[in-house]
């Protein structure tokens, strides 16, 4: 069959582009399985789904598929694309952390008129099994993670188990991506190359914590690892068969078990792999590092390290947070990393419920202190499915009525709970964080100043000014009062 893999535009992270990779695992595998595939990301094309779709009829090779990925804020444009591709006759089908929280949704009025199909979970071998169903004239019957309407039922197969030989996948098909159109991983910190190749890659998959904030509904809490030497071959493929500026790695945790971890930057070096500059895009886990292991990725040639501190005070972070991690562990990471020469980025989440004038106030004094290179500070956003949604629930409101309000970057509060929470508060206490992190230091703005992107991209800089520090009428705070009660279903 003809497929198209599409990914809708994060708006969001409109400055940085990363490629959607779970496409790219797909891909590979329908590749292989002997189909056509080309894969489409709105984040980087200048036109939208629908050319290549009448450009592939047109020149009388149509495309028969397309395979929508999408997180929750980007539901309302998934549909959108779905609805597009339907116009034009295509089968469509929907995959991603969304529909594997919840499926139904897309299969129901209004959404059933153009959704045939979709999947929950890991999809590597299902959607293969999917696509070779439908070649054959076959109608689907039970594929694992499928689900779609039958007459007026809906069929839903239980999802299968998550792949548990990660090796056994072919690498992504990365040259399937325009990476040229991609740009570096983290242009707050180094200007925005338009033309980085920057990839990422998946060393493993899951993570045994259980943050109650966090949705990870596609790789669980079973961390399965890929061998060093499946990696390792990857990154050749990537440093020297693809020409990679940039690497990203973006397991949820790849430091889980540190001994690999070692062992992977040894290899790295032994290669002479570690010409080409890697981050850690997602968080590392600061409880699973040593000095050892930060100097080993220095050597590797790693630049820069994040770390998800997530608050300032030690009772919100083990009871409503469940970190598993102390501050005391915080502060030994980032000591470790910079003694190692890394750059280091803090990953910092305002508005949890429980969180006070006072706890906030703390964990803004903690970035401060840490001081790392980069800090993200993010507004809570409660995602369906997630224990931190369940806690809001028992006494409070969610007010975001659009799952296009679920981008953890917007300045506003997407939920009010008990007569202590004051999500007002929430949003003043996260910009009062950025200026006091940002523009209350002269060494801070002196760094802004000499930063060349700032400069050549003035449009860019007044908008993140007014973004972080100032905020506009209609940002600041929560939703309006007619958004209110709830609209979301889960
Ligand atoms: C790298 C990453 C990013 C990168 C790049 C994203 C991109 N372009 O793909 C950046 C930093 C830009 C990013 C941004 C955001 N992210 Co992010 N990100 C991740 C991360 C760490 C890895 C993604 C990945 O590569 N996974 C590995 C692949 C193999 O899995 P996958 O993509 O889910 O694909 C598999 C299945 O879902 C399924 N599938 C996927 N698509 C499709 C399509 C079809 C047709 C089918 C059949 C199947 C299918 O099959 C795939 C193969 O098994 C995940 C965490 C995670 N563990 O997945 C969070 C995660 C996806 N992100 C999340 C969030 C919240 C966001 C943001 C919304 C944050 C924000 N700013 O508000 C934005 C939205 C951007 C976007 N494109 O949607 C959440 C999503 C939760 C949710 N309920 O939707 C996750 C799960 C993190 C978390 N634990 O909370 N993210
Ligand atoms: S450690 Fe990271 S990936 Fe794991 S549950 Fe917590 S936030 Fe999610």
């Amino acid at each position: 069959m003809r497929v198209i893999l599409a990914s809708p535009e994060a708006k969001v992270w409109s400055e940085r582009k990363h490629i959607p990779l779970g496409l790219g695992y797909l891909a590979a595998v329908l590749r292989e399985g002997g189909h056509e595939v080309m894969i489409y990301d709105a984040a980087i094309e200048d036109v939208g789904v629908e050319y290549y779709i009448d450009l592939g009829e047109a020149r009388g090779k149509p495309y028969d598929l397309i395979g929508i990925t999408a997180t929750t804020p980007l539901m309302p444009d998934a549909w959108e694309m779905a609805q597009l591709a339907k116009k034009r006759g295509l089968i469509t089908v929907l995959g991603g952390p969304h529909l594997t929280i919840m499926p139904l949704e897309s299969l129901q009025a209004p959404h059933h008129d153009y959704v045939d199909y979709v999947f929950k979970g890991e999809a590597e071998y299902s959607f293969l099994e999917l696509l070779n169903t439908l070649q054959a004239g076959r109608t689907p019957d039970v594929i694992p993670g499928i689900h779609f309407r039958h007459r007026d039922e809906i069929v839903a197969s239980p999802e299968s188990p998550m792949i548990p030989d990660l090796d056994a996948l072919p690498f992504p098909a990365h040259d399937l991506f325009k990476i040229e159109r991609y740009t570096n991983l983290q242009p707050l910190t180094d200007g925005l190359d338009p033309h980085a190749r920057s990839f990422t890659i998946l060393t493993s998959r899951g993570c045994p914590y259980k943050c109650t904030f966090c949705s990870k509904p596609v790789t669980g809490d079973t961390w399965r690892a890929r061998s060093v030497e499946s990696v390792v071959a990857e990154w050749r493929w990537l440093v020297n068969g693809l020409g990679a500026t940039e690497i990203g790695m973006t397991d949820d945790i790849w430091n889980l078990k540190l001994p690999r971890a070692k062992e992977l930057c040894r290899r790295l070096v032994e290669e002479g792999l570690n010409t080409v500059p890697w981050v850690t895009v997602h968080g590392m886990k600061v409880n699973h590092t040593d000095l050892e292991l930060f100097q080993l990725m220095k050597a590797a040639g790693c630049k820069r390290v994040g770390f998800g501190v997530e608050n300032g005070d030690e009772t919100m972070l083990r009871n409503v947070i469940r970190k598993g991690q102390t501050l005391d562990q915080v502060r030994e990471a980032f000591a470790n990393a910079k003694a190692a020469g890394l750059q280091t980025m803090g990953f910092f989440i305002f508005g949890m419920p429980g969180d006070t004038e006072e706890t906030m106030e703390k964990t803004i004094q903690l970035a401060l202190e840490l001081d790392p290179k980069l800090a993200n500070f993010m507004l809570a956003a409660p995602f369906p499915g997630t224990v931190m949604y369940d806690m809001i629930m028992e006494g409070g409101q969610v007010f975001a009525d659009n799952w296009g309000d679920y981008a953890i970057h917007d300045q506003k509060t997407r939920f009010t709970m008990h007569k202590d929470y004051d999500p007002d508060l929430v949003v003043r206490k996260w910009r009062e964080a950025y200026r006091r992190f940002y523009l209350y230091r002269p060494e801070r703005v002196l760094e802004k100043m000499m930063f060349k992107e700032n400069w050549t991209n003035l449009p860019k800089t007044f908008a993140q000014i007014q973004r972080f520090f100032i905020g506009s009428k209609d940002q600041n705070g929560h939703a309006p009062a007619s958004a209110q009660p709830a609209k979301v279903a889960v």
